[in-house]
């Protein structure tokens, strides 16, 4: 960070904008294996709060990889500053009052910690997509599974690149059992409590 920096006080807080907005900021994280089904939960999340009439955003990684982190790849350190653009972004569009819903492989434990004190601890709901390595590798949506056992792709997640799963999410989603409208259920479950709480 530069020196020379002065943190500025803002005549409207991040409480005043929630409370104009009418609705409890929050960032809901989702991490998981590549085709663990994090995009697909976020998108169809993201339609139910809309529909609930909340103002959310989504983070994808493969659309955050193509603007803000385009400049990024996939070794260790680089998916560490990816998170870390990433925390701050959701961190800023908590502060306006937004429903932030981020879908990321989010590897690295200590990753998604700094993550969580950047946002907030109050505001961070780290949902934990868990679906097993052989069943991604089964589904493979993109091709990727199949590139990465070819050595096509380097470091990939799970195959030569490391997954920590969370020790203790907030919710975690098994979508072996869990269907679609499940899934976001008890999302949608979850969030309800939270709000009340
Ligand atoms: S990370 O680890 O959080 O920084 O990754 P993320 O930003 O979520 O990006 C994951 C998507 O990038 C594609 N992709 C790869 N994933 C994992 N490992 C390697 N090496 C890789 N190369 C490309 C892939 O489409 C991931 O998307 P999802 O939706 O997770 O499958």
């Amino acid at each position: 960070m530069s020196t020379n920096l002065m943190s500025q006080a803002l005549a409207v807080d991040a409480a005043r904008r929630a409370r104009a907005k009418g609705q409890k900021p929050v960032a809901l994280w989702l991490t998981g294996l590549s085709g663990a089904g994090k995009s697909t939960i976020a998108n169809a999340l993201e339609l139910a709060l809309v529909e609930r009439g909340r103002h959310t955003y989504l983070l994808d990684g493969d659309n955050v990889r193509m603007g803000l982190c385009r400049d990024l790849g996939f070794s260790d350190a680089d998916r560490e500053e990816n998170i870390r653009r990433v925390a701050e972004v959701a961190h800023l569009f908590v502060d306006a009052g937004l429903i932030v819903i981020s879908a990321f492989i989010s590897p690295f434990r200590r990753d998604r910690a700094i993550a969580r004190e950047v946002i907030g601890n109050g505001a961070f709901i780290e949902i934990f997509v868990d679906t097993p390595l052989a069943e991604c590798e089964r589904r493979d949506p993109k091709g990727l599974y199949g590139k990465a056992r070819q050595g096509l792709i380097k470091n990939f997640t799970g195959i030569d690149s490391a997954y920590e799963p969370p020790v203790d999410p907030h919710i975690r989603i098994d979508t072996l059992k869990d269907d679609l409208p499940t899934a976001v259920a008890r999302i949608l479950d979850y969030l309800d409590k939270w709000e009340r709480a």
